[in-house]
């Protein structure tokens, strides 16, 4: 997976949203994740209007938004086929199978009707998949999920077996996996594509326990192929400028490790 390029991987995905995110990646020269912390519906608008040409997906807390309504989601989806960028809700489902499935498609949020991807804890076992999938089958929109297989704050509880019990949840379900969110390789796959927050171009951490490296050292060293940044443009002056510069360090880093399998 690591050494061959975005646009052989496309063949190689079972779920059709990683082959979806992979030809964006192609297309737009991004492998930049844009992590949309912000908490009113106009800040994030604003924000993926900025940052839109230079992603290949837009991460959201919904839930943080305070004035959120069914116009947010709309507004956004607009946005997200007007810059041509995936939308990925960031709500760590954690929770027993029936409960997740309410969760993703009811409430204030209604997930599945607009998030292509959403990232989902395992500690509850196979069955929170099974019920993404089902209601994503309900939902009947490409849809797909992203395991949280590792984390990137200081102290957290996950280890090294239950990435790998992980993994072997994510096989049973690849129709339905898009890939992880994890600071190291995980799969060798070349269909799952691996997500990394915790980047940053000048900090090394904040005083809640994060912890960030820069975007060569995780893409090259680490093996990650979309690097996630909150802070690190959404505080910039300038988000447009600074997705930018994350946009270019990333990709140089790709074309880096490619060259390093030849
Ligand atoms: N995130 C992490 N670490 C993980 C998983 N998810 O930081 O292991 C998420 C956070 C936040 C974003 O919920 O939305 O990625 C990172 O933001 P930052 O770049 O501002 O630290």
């Amino acid at each position: 997976r690591r050494f061959m390029p975005f646009s052989k991987r496309v063949n190689h995905c079972v779920n059709p949203v990683a082959k979806k995110l992979l030809e964006i990646i192609e297309e737009k020269k991004t492998n930049l994740c844009v992590s949309a912390d912000v908490t009113t519906t106009k800040e994030l608008l604003e924000l993926a209007e900025k940052v839109g040409p230079e992603i290949c997906v837009l991460k959201t807390h919904m839930d943080i938004i305070k004035d959120f309504s069914g116009e947010t989601a709309c507004m956004l989806v607009g946005l997200a086929m007007k810059h041509n960028f995936l939308l990925l809700e960031d709500r760590k489902f954690a929770d027993i199978g029936n409960t997740v499935k309410m969760q993703y498609t009811s409430g204030k949020f209604f997930i599945s009707s607009w998030a292509d991807l959403v990232t989902v804890h395992t500690i509850s076992g196979p069955g929170v998949l099974q019920a993404l999938k089902e209601a994503a089958f309900d939902a009947n929109k490409p849809r797909g999920c992203v395991i949280i297989g590792e984390l990137s704050s200081a102290g957290n509880l996950i280890t090294a077996d239950y990435s790998s019990a992980s993994m072997v949840l994510a096989a049973e379900h690849f129709d339905f996996v898009s890939g992880f969110v994890s600071q190291n390789s995980l799969s060798s796959r070349p269909g799952l594509i691996h997500f990394t927050p915790g980047v940053s171009l000048g900090c090394n951490g904040d005083n809640l326990g994060q912890q960030y490296s820069d975007p060569d050292h995780v893409v090259t060293q680490r093996g990650s192929d979309v690097i996630i940044v909150g802070r690190g443009i959404i505080m910039d002056a300038n988000p447009g400028e600074a997705a930018r510069k994350y946009k270019e360090a990333a990709w140089a880093a790709y074309e880096k490790r490619l060259l390093a399998a030849v």
